[in-house]
């Protein structure tokens, strides 16, 4: 295949494109057969994450409702796709689904999860690591990716994004997902995020800190999470945790507020606990795994990208002096301001500040994060346009989980759409990233499971391999290619020198390449409810 699309499919509004790497001229043509346009393929060279040498189709002009291919005269073909309003929806509705899947310490029940069934998991108390008598109830939650582990960090950032995503776009959000909580007035979207907040507020020890992680001390053995028997441990404190752990509670009570003030008030009393913890932590308190442990490190060197969330979330709370003062110190140094990925949390600092109605931050911090995230939304306008898949990266950028990086740059690019005024460019930058994870990539795949005509298919997922059910769970994003593969399947099959976009494999196997997590789905449900509202 050698036309790339999006397979999911076009807004009729927007720029719409195909990729291809032969022929010159190209036909849109309906399902039915018919030709609704003919043209010429603009001749984009070698692109350099992928190799390949490039044209682009531009079907812009065709608006009308439909399911349309585009056929090349080099005798190919594109997989079908949709134009039309709405193309996303059932998309977002799948991505944010997904999550119900990974609910730990409960059983899921067909009503909801379909054949995707298991009985309950990970119910035993969990062990102190740094001292063994003590044991502490600390059920619940989603299963942090293919494995069983439950992380802080990944956890704090991935309700993060829904909840900004609901915050800002809560038209997107009325369709029920079909879950236990459905109906209860509250929209399906919070119901899940509380299901993982209601965890989060037992990750919280005594003096205030969050406990870095919850795991086994080894990754389970591909098998069904009730049949997973091994001692979980919660290990030591961090201050990256404790810091991601009080920006998103304080975040949750502003958000939970209007439809259950205790709830609101337990968040905000965790936040400011965490807040206290910080204050007399004021040095960097790391992670690192302890020897022979190899469940996820989510190790970080530098913690005040977190403590800049915390305090952004906490003036946004409250509008207290203290919490500027730290935001002004932080902002003083030489922090980016515009990621959203479980290391660097520092966006978040500016979709709070910017985004606050009330506009409680000093008329300095607003202009030095509006400066941040326009000047970045800029540079990624530029990578977008000079990537022949309009893919805002560079070669080096596909690191492990490289869609994240795509899906964060997109909702970076959704934010400065949401700042100025002419937004067009930045709207259609935002939309070329979904264009790219949905098959307008050099490897024809759609990076989401039961999305697109050749949507990947083997998730590196424990339940995918061992419920003996054919497709897997609708929804999910894939982790994406890595330059630089580091599971054992990956770095046999990838030559050495394959160019970054075309490492990948759609491999059960390849953990650093075909996986899942919580925070790789979280940025596609607030870009695609942005594109939904
Ligand atoms: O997503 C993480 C990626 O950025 C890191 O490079 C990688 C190696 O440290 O770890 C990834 O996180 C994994 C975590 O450690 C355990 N759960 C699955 C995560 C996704 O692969
Ligand atoms: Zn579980």
């Amino acid at each position: 295949m050698a036309i790339y699309c999006d397979q999911t499919g076009y807004l009729p509004a927007g720029r719409k494109t195909a990729v291809m790497t032969a022929g010159r001229r190209f036909l849109l043509v309906r399902e039915t057969g018919e030709t609704v346009l003919e043209g010429n393929a603009r001749d984009r060279g070698e692109d350099r994450a992928s190799g390949d040498h490039v044209y682009e189709a531009d079907f812009s002009a065709v608006r009308e409702d439909g399911v349309y291919y585009v056929q090349n005269d080099a005798g190919e073909k594109s997989h079908p796709f949709r134009i039309g309003q709405g193309v996303y929806r059932a998309l977002q509705r799948d991505l944010t689904k997904a999550l119900y899947y990974q609910r730990c310490g409960c059983a899921l029940e067909e009503k909801y999860a379909g054949a995707y069934t298991h009985p309950c998991c990970h119910m035993e108390d969990a062990v102190l690591w740094e001292d063994r008598k003590v044991t502490r109830e600390v059920r619940g939650g989603w299963h942090d990716a293919g494995d069983y582990g439950r992380y802080v960090s990944p956890a704090a950032v991935a309700v993060g994004h829904l909840l900004y995503a609901y915050t800002l776009f809560p038209e997107s959000f009325r369709e029920s997902l079909n879950i236990p909580e459905s109906g209860n007035g509250v929209p399906d979207v919070l119901n899940e995020c509380r299901y993982e907040l209601e965890w989060l507020l037992k990750m919280q020890d005594s003096e205030g800190g969050a406990y870095h992680k919850l795991t086994a001390e080894r990754h389970a053995d591909f098998i069904m999470p009730e049949e997973d028997r091994d001692r979980f441990y919660l290990f030591p404190v961090s201050s990256m945790a404790t810091a991601d752990y009080a920006a998103v509670t304080a975040l949750a009570s502003r958000v939970y507020r209007a439809y259950d003030g205790a709830f609101a008030d337990r968040l905000f009393q965790a936040a400011q606990r965490a807040w206290a913890w910080l204050e007399r932590n004021p040095q960097y308190v790391g992670f690192r795994n302890p020897a022979g442990c190899n469940t996820g490190e989510y190790d970080d060197d530098c913690d005040l990208d977190e403590r800049l969330w915390a305090a952004a979330e906490m003036l946004t709370s409250t509008g207290e002096a203290k919490y500027q003062d730290k935001l002004t110190e932080l902002l003083g140094g030489d922090l980016s301001l515009t990621d959203f990925g479980w290391t660097d949390v520092s966006g978040f600092a500016a979709l709070a500040v910017l985004t606050d109605r009330a506009r409680r931050a000093s008329a300095d911090s607003v202009e030095t994060l509006r400066r941040a995230v326009l000047a970045e939304a800029d540079r990624l306008v530029s990578l977008s346009q000079a990537s022949g898949y309009g893919v805002a990266m560079e070669p080096e950028d596909y690191v492990w989980g490289s869609n994240m990086v795509v899906l964060n740059r997109a909702m970076l690019l959704v934010l400065a759409a949401l700042l100025t005024d002419e937004n067009a460019k930045y709207e259609q930058a935002a939309l070329a990233q979904l264009h790219y994870l949905l098959g307008m990539n050099a490897v024809d795949y759609s990076y989401v499971t039961g999305h697109g005509e050749h949507a990947y298919s083997h998730p590196h997922n424990r339940p995918t391999e061992c419920d003996g059910i054919e497709a897997p769970m609708p929804g999910w994003v894939s982790g994406g290619p890595f330059k630089t593969p580091a599971d054992a399947v990956g770095i046999e099959r990838i030559p050495a020198g394959t160019p970054p976009m075309k490492c990948y494999l759609d491999h059960a196997m390849c953990y650093s390449l075909n996986e899942i997590t919580i925070y790789w789905n979280s940025p596609a449900v607030f870009v695609t409810a942005y594109f939904n509202r």
